[in-house]
């Protein structure tokens, strides 16, 4: 057991290990050797922390804090501020650390949203399969039915999850898809329904218009679900992705988030910023291809991952 936590901590450092590079190395650059804290280094520490996306804002108020810190002596050194630094992006942290607990609701239903490459279809299907793993009998729900690839896409992973996918044609209704899976899922006492959207933002068909209606389809089919609308968000696409975030969380509300693709960027300090800023919970980060590289967020791990 021991072992095998020691595995998956490993495995979170090396997801994290671009960033590592990008910001921790840096700021150890910056503090190496120095016996003072002055005004350069705190400067040269704000550009470091910038240029990681953790927005201006997020920056200004982390340095506002060490920086009371080195008025009132607290600080003497490099080691300390930089051990300071990891406290302060915790505490931000941890204030989002909401894992998706799911209620008495049968079937509990979890629509997942986002732009086109965010990691929606897979982070649903790794969630299939971390749902089946604890015994859950789940469905998959292709409601992204703009491409025929992307209900193909689906399909495989349902089988390799080992449950069963409502579809339809691809071009229909995904209203159309959703109030048959939510019948299907009530008369067979499924415990979870995970439903995976299109994410086109640039056609025809307004997607926020096409979404709203799929969720009150839900909620006229199974009243207060969904009971999760997860925001999937691509972290390498950096402070864009809190513009998606807020432009879904005004038409939508988004009651929790996903970060992938942690492991492809040196700019992870958007989580930092994500979690500041939209005070949305996050439920899961992404830092791979494999199912266990989907990660139930806790804000003790990424720090000391990331450090
Ligand atoms: N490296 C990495 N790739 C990821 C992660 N999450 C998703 N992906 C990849 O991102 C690509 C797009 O994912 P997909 O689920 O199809 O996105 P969708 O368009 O939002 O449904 C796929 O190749 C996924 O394997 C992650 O955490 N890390
Ligand atoms: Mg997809």
């Amino acid at each position: 057991m021991a072992e095998e936590k020691k595995g998956f901590f490993q495995r979170l450092k090396e997801g994290l290990f671009k960033t590592h590079q990008g910001m921790v190395s840096r700021i150890d650059q910056l503090i190496s050797g120095k016996k003072k804290i002055d005004d350069l280094l705190l400067e040269e520490l704000e550009e470091t922390l910038i240029t990681s996306d953790i927005g201006v804002k997020t920056t200004r108020q982390l340095l506002d804090k060490v920086s009371e810190k080195v008025k009132r002596k607290e600080l003497e050194d490099g080691d300390h501020l930089k051990k300071a630094l990891q406290e302060e992006m915790f505490l931000i942290l941890r204030q989002q650390e909401k894992p998706l607990e799911l209620s008495s609701a049968r079937p509990f239903v979890i629509m997942g949203i986002g732009v086109n490459g965010t990691g929606k279809t897979t982070t649903l299907s790794k969630m299939a399969q971390k749902f089946k793993a604890e015994g859950k009998s789940v469905l998959l729900v292709a409601a992204d039915t703009f491409r025929a690839a992307a209900i193909e896409q689906l399909e495989i992973w349902a089988q390799r999850v080992g449950c069963e996918v409502i579809r339809h044609k691809s071009g229909a209704d995904p209203s159309a898809v959703v109030f048959d899976a939510l019948r299907a899922g009530k008369a067979r006492g499924v415990d979870i329904i995970l439903v995976d959207t299109a994410g086109r933002l640039h056609t025809k068909v307004n997607l926020m218009e096409e979404l709203k209606k799929v969720k009150r389809v839900m909620a006229r089919e199974l009243p207060d679900s969904p009971h999760e609308v997860l925001l999937v968000l691509d972290a390498t696409t950096g402070q864009n992705a809190i513009s998606q975030a807020k432009m879904f969380n005004r038409e939508l509300g988004v009651t929790g988030i996903a970060l992938t693709k942690l492991d492809g960027t040196a700019k992870g300090g958007i989580l930092i910023s994500i979690s500041d800023e939209l005070k949305i919970p996050i439920r899961y980060i992404g830092i791979g291809e494999k199912v266990d590289d989907l990660r139930e967020f806790n804000a003790r791990d990424f720090v000391d991952a990331l450090f």
